[in-house]
C-alpha cells in the first residue's frame, strides 16, 4: 500500500466512524461520515443525522467554516475555508435535489480538489451522477477506499435500493438445547439482562419490528426501544422508535393491549377486510395477500419496502419466523443462546417441516460472540 492510500484509508476509517452515529437515526436514508483534509490536516467533519437534515459533506462544511470563523451562508466564506481541501466521504455525494440540496454541487463550489469515497450510492437517482457532476467541474475523484466497510454499514439501504426490499434479521432466544419457550408459551426469560439490553440495541438500528399475534398476546409485549434497558443508549426522548408490525391475519388482537399504550406507530396487517372502528389514531390497517395461511412475507417486505425500511427485524414465534425461513425471506439469523435446558417437551425456533437431511437448511455462522452470560449467534442462509 503506498502512502498516499494510506492515509486515504486513515481519513475513510474517521469518517466511517462518524457515519456511525447516525445508525439508528439516518433511516430512510444511509448513514454517512464525511471529513475534509487540508495540508494533512482535519479542517472540517460531519455525518448524516435524520433525513431532512442537512447530508454529512454540507455538515463537514458548515464545522470547516465555523472553524474559521465564517458564515456558512457566506460562499466567499465557504470557499475561503476549504478552498484546495480533499473531501473524504463515505457514500458518492448526491447530485439530486430531494430533501436537501446537491451535495456535489456545494463541493464544487467550496473549491474542493479530490474527492475520495467509500462506495457508489446505489440510489438510482445519484449513482454515478454525483461523480460525472464532480468530474465535469474539473474535481479528482478517487475510490473505492474501504468499500467493504461503509457496504457493511448500509447493508439496509442498498438492498432496498437495489431489490426494493429491507434488509431482514430474524433474532431469537434459545436454550442449549434450541427451545424458545415452555409448551404453554411461557418466555420470560430464555436470556439474561445483557443480552436482552443488547436486543434493544438492534430494535433501535431497525426501521420496522414485525411480529406475530400470538406472540403479542402471549407476552403482552409493547416492542418499544426502551434506554433504561440499554446503558449507553442515547436519551430516550432521542430514540426513534421504529415501526410496530403486527401479523394479525383475521383481526383478533384487542385494542387495550399494552402495544397499544405507547403511542409510536403501529401497523397490523390482515389478510382479509377487520372492522377498524374504534382503533387508536396511531395504529394502521393494511390488507395483505395470504400464503399459507399467514400474510405473505413477500408482499409484507415489499410494502415495507415501499414504505422507506431499510432494516426489518423480526421478533416472533416458530410460526411467522418459519413462513419467512421457508420463503427464503430471511437475510441473517441472531440468536441468543442461554446456558440452561428446557427440555423436549419446549417449543423450537422455527416451523420447519423437514423430515429427511436432505431436507435440512445449511447454514453459515459468521459471528459468535459472549453476552453476558449468553452466546450471540449471528448465521447466514449457506446456498454454496
Ligand atoms: C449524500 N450525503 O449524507 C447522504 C446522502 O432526501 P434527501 O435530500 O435527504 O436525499 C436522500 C438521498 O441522498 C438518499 O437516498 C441517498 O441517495 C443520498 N444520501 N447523500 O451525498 C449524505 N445521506
Ligand atoms: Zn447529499
Amino acid at each position: 500500500m503506498s502512502v498516499s492510500s494510506q492515509s486515504h484509508s486513515v481519513h475513510m476509517a474517521e469518517a466511517l466512524s462518524l457515519a456511525r452515529r447516525g445508525l439508528t437515526t439516518t433511516t430512510p436514508n444511509p448513514a454517512v461520515g464525511c471529513v475534509l483534509v487540508r495540508d494533512g490536516r482535519v479542517i472540517g467533519s460531519g455525518w448524516h443525522r435524520a433525513a431532512g437534515e442537512p447530508h454529512a459533506e454540507i455538515n463537514a462544511l458548515r464545522d470547516a467554516v465555523d472553524a474559521s470563523g465564517g458564515d456558512i451562508n457566506d460562499p466567499a466564506a465557504r470557499r475561503g475555508a476549504c478552498e484546495g481541501a480533499d473531501c473524504y466521504v463515505t457514500l458518492e455525494p448526491c447530485s439530486h435535489t430531494g430533501r436537501t440540496g446537491p451535495c456535489a454541487q456545494a463541493l464544487v463550489e467550496a473549491g474542493i480538489v479530490r474527492v475520495i469515497y467509500a462506495m457508489e450510492d446505489p440510489n438510482p437517482e445519484v449513482s454515478g451522477a454525483g461523480f460525472a457532476l464532480l468530474r465535469e467541474a474539473g474535481i479528482e475523484v478517487i475510490g473505492p477506499v474501504l468499500e467493504d466497510e461503509a457496504l457493511a454499514l448500509n447493508r439496509g439501504f442498498v438492498k432496498r435500493m437495489t431489490r426494493g426490499l429491507p434488509l431482514v434479521s430474524c433474532k431469537m432466544a434459545m436454550s442449549l438445547d434450541g427451545r424458545t419457550a415452555m409448551a404453554s408459551g411461557e418466555s420470560r426469560w430464555v436470556t439474561g439482562r445483557r443480552a436482552r439490553e443488547d436486543v434493544q440495541r438492534l430494535r433501535a438500528a431497525s426501521c420496522a419490528i414485525v411480529t406475530g399475534v400470538d406472540t403479542v398476546l402471549l407476552d403482552d409485549a409493547s416492542l418499544t426501544v426502551r434506554a433504561e434497558d440499554w446503558p449507553e443508549a442515547p436519551a430516550q426522548e432521542q430514540i426513534r422508535q421504529p415501526l410496530r408490525v403486527v401479523l394479525d391475519t383475521t383481526g383478533r388482537l384487542p385494542p387495550d393491549g399494552a402495544l397499544f399504550q405507547t403511542p409510536s406507530p403501529i401497523l397490523l396487517v390482515h389478510t382479509r377486510e377487520v372492522d377498524t372502528a374504534g382503533w387508536p389514531e396511531h395504529v394502521e390497517h393494511i390488507v395483505l395477500p395470504e400464503r399459507e395461511g399467514g400474510v405473505n412475507p413477500y408482499a409484507l417486505l415489499r410494502e415495507l419496502g415501499k414504505r422507506g425500511c431499510n432494516r426489518v427485524l423480526v421478533e416472533s414465534g416458530a410460526k411467522v419466523a418459519g413462513s419467512f425461513l421457508r420463503m427464503g425471506m430471511l437475510d441473517e439469523m441472531i440468536i441468543y443462546m442461554a446456558p440452561k435446558l428446557m427440555g423436549n417437551r419446549a417449543r423450537g425456533l422455527f416451523e420447519l417441516p423437514v423430515d429427511a437431511m436432505a431436507g435440512q437448511l445449511p447454514l453459515k455462522i459468521t459471528d459468535m460472540r459472549a453476552v453476558g452470560q449468553d452466546w450471540r449467534i449471528t448465521a447466514v442462509p449457506d446456498f454454496d
